[in-house]
């Protein structure tokens, strides 16, 4: 814990503090620790997170003692009294409150009492890592104060590892979970990723891959449950609950049923037993996970039901010991042959999902993809928030980038997840921002949050791209408040994680802030989406998912391009949305820019409202994307002497791979469009 490179480090890196930094201050404040009452479970470990940051940040070990001295500094630690504590995670038991804390202060002229206290031995723990962060950002201890309750309830990671050691879209290594077909046996590492995620206020994690394979299928079963177990005793300690995701075959496969009918009476039966079985093991396990009738994955659609037969025999089962069912809304027809333009997959999770409102049991929620597509560097917000009203749900986000450069080149997503968030649905007349609907109260959820595909693995700076841990970081921060805005949140970032230097923190956030529009600019143009490398997602091919059977088109002929969506001549999808967004997006006049040819087919020569054609436009984009690419080399090359060598250079070469990649990029599409349309460019730069 602590220790290794600043690459392994993270934001977690605890330098030490200078006196500009309030040193001695701080090492009168925390030399004298006062802990009220019990302290196991998450509250032992934040106080071991508190005599780390003490050392490294301070220089000092502090001294634990039970009652407050009569004089002096001193920090006090507790629970709230009459609160819940650790432990109990029931549907009832995901509670804000439990994971509030506030720090109160109380300052005498030659002395400062702090008071952390925290809803549950969790609110404790994220009241330590505020306290440890407002130490290393250099903050005044006598201005210090906070009342924080975590917006969302559920704030959930799900890895996408495989038991062989692999991860699907994973671009840092391989898992820090698994080798070889098996959990691994020593732990440590898997423990400094609870650390880092619940610095960042992360309380649920999934630790098996969606698409579950033969060995992960057996993780439910007898001779699983210990091994699973041990990676749950794990995350406990950090106020994570650990769940799985589950093959929805698996009565039939593994369980000796004939069958996995989701109303079947002995297949229900199995399920259960099944439940009980896991809860044995592990006394507060979360619950499922499951992709079900997508992409090829068992599901109930095999025996004529619906997804909430499906959802519903599952939470039947894990509602007695307080399990959660997080349904996946990602299903659609991946069989749908090019020729067919009537089907349009970004209508799919709206069509299957929203005719089943209210018809889940509580414990259930349905989790939908933050876009109606699949994570491209550009779509609309799925249309399906706001439009179940009686059913918990959940937004996916993807932290790893999988379609926005694979670690390999930078883009920070935090402006783009804001986006979603702040995106108004119009579902009521107003508040109806999709943060709204997931924090849960506007439609009266049981349990609702946010959850997004990790981008770790056992890569030394666990993200493959250095500068890639911001997005794991942001996501966290991002989540336990939506309202926290993205600069605010890499400037925390870069000062944790490169130190307080006004150059470096300059630099970085100038380099964060722009990659996602640099990225979307050398990659597919105004929303189109999907011009990646079939399979792997990393590199143009204009063509490569054009004849394909996954619902991906662009539809460019020599004349135009984009996909038609609207009510009267398209696939009718933008009807999905509530007015006036519906008609925002129908209307080839308001169409905001960067949407336009998710929503319209257009000639070439159709006017975007910057005043460009669409070709200029993506010729214009392309140019510049693939210079700023190259740009951002330069602003890093600025700090070489400023971020240690092992870091500087790490980022230097990933930097200089996205810049030659952005030319690539570059001279593909605009070499395709210009074929298409025969259209030169206005200012006669090379296309090949
Ligand atoms: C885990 C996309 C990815 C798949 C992923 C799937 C999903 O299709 O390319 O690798 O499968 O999404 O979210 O289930």
């Amino acid at each position: 814990m602590g220790v290794g490179s600043t690459l392994y480090r993270t934001w977690l890196q605890y330098n030490e503090v200078g006196e500009n930094g309030f040193r001695g201050m701080y090492r009168e404040l925390l030399g004298r620790i006062v802990v009220a009452g019990e302290s196991s479970g998450a509250f032992a470990a934040a106080l071991r997170e508190l005599e780390l940051g003490a050392k490294s940040m301070l220089g000092i070990n502090p001294e634990f003692m039970n009652a407050a001295p009569s004089s002096g500094s001193y920090l006090r630690i507790g629970i709230k009294t009459g609160e819940a504590s650790s432990g109990d995670r029931a549907v009832s038991a995901w509670g804000k409150e439990d994971e509030a804390f506030s720090l109160k202060r109380f300052s005498t002229d030659d002395s400062i009492r702090l008071e952390l206290t925290g809803g549950s031995s969790s609110g404790v723990l994220y009241g330590v890592f505020f306290l440890l962060r407002a130490i290393a950002l250099g903050m005044n201890p006598q201005e210090l104060a906070a009342e924080e309750t975590p917006v969302n309830r559920l704030r959930m990671i799900n890895q996408w590892d495989n038991a062989d050691g692999s991860i699907e879209r994973g671009y840092a290594g391989n898992s820090i979970f698994y080798e070889g077909g098996e959990i691994v046996q020593d732990t440590s590492r898997i423990r400094d990723y609870a650390r880092m995620l619940a610095s960042v206020g992360i309380n649920a994690i999934s630790i098996n891959n969606v698409n579950v394979h033969e060995i992960e299928t057996r993780f439910i079963t007898e001779e699983g449950l210990p091994e699973v177990a041990r990676v749950a005793d794990v995350f406990r300690e950090y106020g994570i609950a650990l769940f799985l995701s589950i093959n929805f075959a698996a009565p039939l496969v593994i369980g000796g049923v004939g069958t996995a009918d989701p109303l079947d009476a002995e297949v229900r039966q199995w399920w259960a037993e099944t439940a009980n079985r896991i809860y044995r093991h592990i006394p507060d396990f979360g619950g499922f996970v499951v992709k079900a009738d997508s992409e090829h994955r068992p599901g109930p659609f095999a025996y004529g039901r619906d997804h909430a037969d499906g959802a519903n025999m599952l939470a039947e089962a894990l509602e007695p010991h307080g399990g959660l069912v997080i349904w996946r809304c990602f299903v659609y027809n991946c069989m749908q042959d090019w020729r067919d333009r009537s089907t349009d997959r970004a209508r799919a999770a709206y069509d299957h999902f929203k005719p089943l409102d209210g018809k889940f049991r509580d414990n259930v929620l349905l989790q939908i993809k933050n876009g109606p597509m699949d994570f491209q560097v550009r779509e609309p917000v799925s249309p399906l928030f706001g439009a179940m009203t009686r059913t918990n749900q959940v937004l996916e986000f993807q932290v790893t980038q999988e379609y926005t450069g694979q670690q390999r080149h930078l883009c920070y997503l935090v402006p783009q997840w804001k986006q979603v968030l702040d995106f108004d649905t119009h579902a009521v007349t107003s508040g109806g921002e999709v943060k709204n609907i997931v924090e849960g109260s506007l439609f009266g959820m049981k349990i609702s949050g946010v959850a997004a595909v990790s981008n770790i693995g056992n890569d030394e700076c666990w993200t493959g791209h250095p500068l890639a841990q911001a997005n794991l970081y942001g996501y966290g921060r991002l989540i336990w408040n939506p309202d926290l805005s993205a600069e605010e949140i890499a400037e925390e970032w870069a000062r944790l994680t490169f130190g307080n230097q006004p150059v470096v923190i300059d630099k970085v956030l100038h380099m964060l802030m722009a990659s996602w529009s640099i990225y979307e600019s050398y990659t597919s143009p105004l929303g189109v989406g999907w011009m990646v490398v079939p399979h792997y997602h990393y590199g143009p091919d204009v063509d490569g998912y054009e004849y394909s059977r996954w619902g991906t088109y662009h539809f460019a002929d020599r004349d135009g391009i984009g996909v038609d969506r609207t009510v009267a001549s398209g696939t009718g999808y933008t009807a999905q949305y509530f007015s006036p967004n519906r008609e925002m997006y129908d209307s080839l006049e308001n169409c905001p820019d960067e949407l336009l040819l998710f929503f319209h087919h257009v000639p070439y020569s159709h006017r975007l409202h910057s005043g460009s054609t669409v070709i200029q436009h993506i010729y214009d984009t392309h140019f510049a994307g693939a210079e700023a690419a190259e740009g951002l080399g330069m602003v890093w090359s600025v700090l070489k002497d400023r971020v240690d060598a092992e870091r500087f250079e790490a980022v230097e070469a990933r930097l200089a791979e996205q810049a030659e990649h952005a030319k690539h990029w570059r001279d593909v599409i605009n070499t395709y469009f210009y074929r298409k349309s025969g259209v030169p460019d206005e200012q006669g730069r090379q296309i090949y």
